[in-house]
């Protein structure tokens, strides 16, 4: 996997919450000189909003499928979803239980849960490597439904992540979508 490694430069739709505040310095007005003299804190480590969509076109996709972080981030990674329809999982699916984010949670508009119901859920978003999963139950009628959870990436590389809900357009679910990669399947790059 590491040797696959790409730094990617930009391009990518993320929001840097963290140490905006030290690009203050230095603009060379005496209010910035003052603000310069105070003692400079340690940067934190960046928190980064990673918003993906579900969009229910012809087949469901999630959009973008391909992204990535630096390593060390913390991804506060918003899924919104149009998709109303269900995928149910089997009963007692892994899948349907929230995995390896902060907390062992997710917020489904807001509502913090520790899994979904199996008849509920419409997508995952299940990096296997990594031990994460998160449920996405369908959307209201006509609606959006997003689901928020933070995950620490520490270590560098190329994840594959996966939808294990049978989305697909074959009998089995597993079709169409679920067999076409940026579909229901893609990577994040935790840049080094
Ligand atoms: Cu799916």
């Amino acid at each position: 996997m590491a040797a696959n490694f790409r730094r990617i430069g930009g391009g990518l739709a993320m929001l840097v919450l963290g140490g905006s505040l030290l690009m203050l310095a230095g603009c060379g007005s005496a209010a910035n000189v003052a603000a310069a003299a105070t003692p400079l804190q340690a940067p934190a480590a960046s928190v980064v909003v990673q918003k993906l969509q579900i969009i229910n076109g012809a087949q469901p996709r999630y959009s973008p499928a391909y992204w990535s972080v630096k390593a060390g981030d913390t991804v506060v990674l918003s899924i919104t979803s149009n998709d109303d329809g269900t995928a149910p999982l089997p009963a007692g699916s892994p899948y349907a239980t929230v995995q390896g984010t902060v907390g062992g949670t997710e917020a489904v508009d807001g509502n913090t849960v520790t899994a979904i119901p199996v008849d509920q859920v419409a997508h995952t978003f299940t990096i296997p490597s990594l031990g994460v999963n998160l449920a996405i139950p369908a959307a209201p009628k006509g609606g959006t439904v997003t689901v928020q959870a933070t995950i620490h990436f520490t270590k560098a590389g190329v994840y594959y992540w996966h939808c294990f809900a049978p989305c697909g357009d074959d009998p089995n679910g597993l079709g169409g979508a679920m067999a076409s990669p940026g579909q229901m399947e893609g990577t994040v790059t935790v840049q080094g």
